[in-house]
């Protein structure tokens, strides 16, 4: 069954990886003219597979391939037809989920707990979900005719390969555009396990292109002149770059970016419900979560006492082997990231906050960060304002839900934010006053494929999901026609 994840060499062997994957342009496979790059597990340091890099050529070829499918096919077919190719997509993403799952956490780290009960469910629902919609759209009637908006070019970060690559296609596809996907550099397998899908499904040729490649190659792709919208899910800097290129283009443009969440804890919470919350909040995918509650607002007479209940409930989390279904925290993605965390840990802890981090065993190859909590930390330092983008929890108190609203959005950034009350009132009061796109109360980091995500300020612009979500690919005619009878 499904729960029966036999450990790392077993898992292993239900992949049928091949040694080098090319580039998916109009519905095959091909070899890039860049130089092909390894992909790594970062548990062990091993070689999974060579993959193909894809060139301003090979950009050209996959747009134009887009942009054939868009005009000669996906753009005419009925919303009904083009949602029976995403429910067999759908219909494939579930029959192959544990090899998915497996190929998730071997390529970018997570446990296979979450890669099997979280991420891979989560791209059948995206998929059935925006299905749903593919005919929907149809008819409206006149005055208001959504309108596909032709070629996507997307690109996704590697903290959830395959569940942003659905983010992005599922509602594309639905509204009848055609897409270009760009995976980032470290996590292409899933993608590419992504494309044999689309080839199973039969969808037209050109209509789901996976092109895969470093910055550059994003950067050729969201700059390229035949592109009508641009989807970008990463860094703010990359964010800012891509909002330049696209300035004074026709393009249209979302831009989901990093985060800081405060997860606001009050004195009356549901206590162990909030220990759980916090956890999952910021330990969960190891922290490379753009709206991970990195920052734990904790009222300060019940500080303590949560702090120490953090510290006994985080020496119970098993740290390794992301292919083992008992593991809790897995592999960090990259030496980058890796680089990355410590760094603005050891700022942390240079500008006064105190570091505790859990007893784990580390093992000997691999890019690894056990659970760490700061506390002592005011809004002033970096690590209550930079995001860390690892397994590393940032504790400020308040005294009254005023100060708790002003810490909470005094922050750059604007995604998401979690609420610990018993109150029913206070939550509907301090929800109404965060400036966050998205807000969890005595729950955190929940995903529903019906529901808008996305931020203010700097975490970018747009929203993924729901309605919302598919009206970013679509454009707004509005003929108007007189009937006979009024021309007469
Ligand atoms: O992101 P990049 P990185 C944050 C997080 C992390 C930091 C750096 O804080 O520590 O960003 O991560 C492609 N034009 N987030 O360096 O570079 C790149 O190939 C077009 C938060 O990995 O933004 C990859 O596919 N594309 C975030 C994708 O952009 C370009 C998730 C993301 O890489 C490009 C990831 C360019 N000029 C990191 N340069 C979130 N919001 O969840 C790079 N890319």
């Amino acid at each position: 069954s499904f729960l029966e994840y036999a450990p790392a060499p077993e898992s292993q062997a239900i992949l049928n990886l091949r040694d080098s994957y090319g580039l998916f342009i109009d519905g095959e496979f091909r070899e890039g003219h860049g130089t092909p790059f390894a992909s790594i597990s970062p548990a062990t340091e091993k070689h999974i597979a060579t993959i193909a890099h894809a060139d301003a050529s090979d950009v050209d070829a996959a747009v134009a391939a887009a942009r054939r499918a868009y005009d000669r096919t996906w753009s005419r077919m009925s919303g009904a037809d083009r949602g029976k190719c995403l429910f067999r997509i759908a219909r494939l993403v579930q029959e192959r989920s544990r090899e998915l799952a497996v190929a998730e956490s071997l390529d970018n780290g997570k446990p296979i707990k979450e890669s099997r009960d979280v991420d891979v469910p989560l791209v059948a629902a995206w998929f059935f979900y925006y299905a749903g919609w593919a005919d929907k759209l149809d008819h409206v009637g006149l005055g208001a005719a959504p309108a596909p908006l032709g070629v996507a070019a997307q690109v996704i970060p590697w903290n959830f390969p395959l569940l942003m690559l659905a983010w992005k296609i599922a509602p594309a596809l639905a509204a009848g555009n055609t897409v270009v996907l760009k995976p980032a550099e470290t996590t292409s397998l899933t993608a590419l396990l992504f494309a044999e899908i689309v080839q199973q499904a039969d969808l037209p040729p050109g209509v789901v292109n996976i092109i895969t490649g470093a910055g550059e190659t994003g950067a050729a792709l969201v700059g390229h002149g035949d592109v009508d919208k641009v989807a970008f899910t990463g860094s703010t800097s990359v964010g800012r770059a891509i909002a330049r290129s696209v300035a004074g283009t026709n393009k249209k443009l979302t831009l989901e970016l990093g985060g800081k969440a405060a997860n606001i804890v009050f004195d009356d919470a549901p206590i162990d419900q909030a220990i759980e919350g916090i956890v999952n909040g910021i330990f969960f995918n190891q922290g490379h979560v753009c709206c991970a509650g990195s920052r734990l607002l904790v009222q300060e007479s019940i500080h303590d006492e949560v702090i120490d209940r953090l510290k006994t409930r985080l020496s119970t989390l098993r740290l390794g082997d992301p292919l083992d279904k008992n593991t809790d925290i897995g592999a960090i993605n990259s030496a980058e990231q890796l680089q990355r965390i410590r760094e603005l840990s050891d700022v942390g802890e240079a500008e006064g906050a105190e570091r505790w981090t859990a007893a784990c065993t580390i093992p000997e190859n691999g890019f690894w960060y056990a659970p760490t909590i700061f506390t002592n930390v005011s809004t002033s330092h970096r690590i209550a304002r930079e995001e860390i983008f690892g397994p590393v929890l940032s504790v400020l108190t308040f005294r009254t839900p005023t100060e708790a609203i002003a810490k909470a959005n005094n922050t750059p950034y604007g995604l998401s934010a979690g609420i610990w009350t018993d109150k029913g009132s206070r939550i509907l009061a301090v929800a109404d006053k965060l400036r966050a796109g998205v807000v969890w109360a005595n729950t955190f980091n929940r995903f529903d494929p019906s529901s808008p995500f996305g931020g203010y300020k700097e975490s970018g612009y747009g929203r993924e999901g729901g309605r919302h979500g598919i009206a970013a690919y679509l454009k707004t005619a509005a003929p108007t026609v007189a009937l006979p009878s009024a021309t007469a």
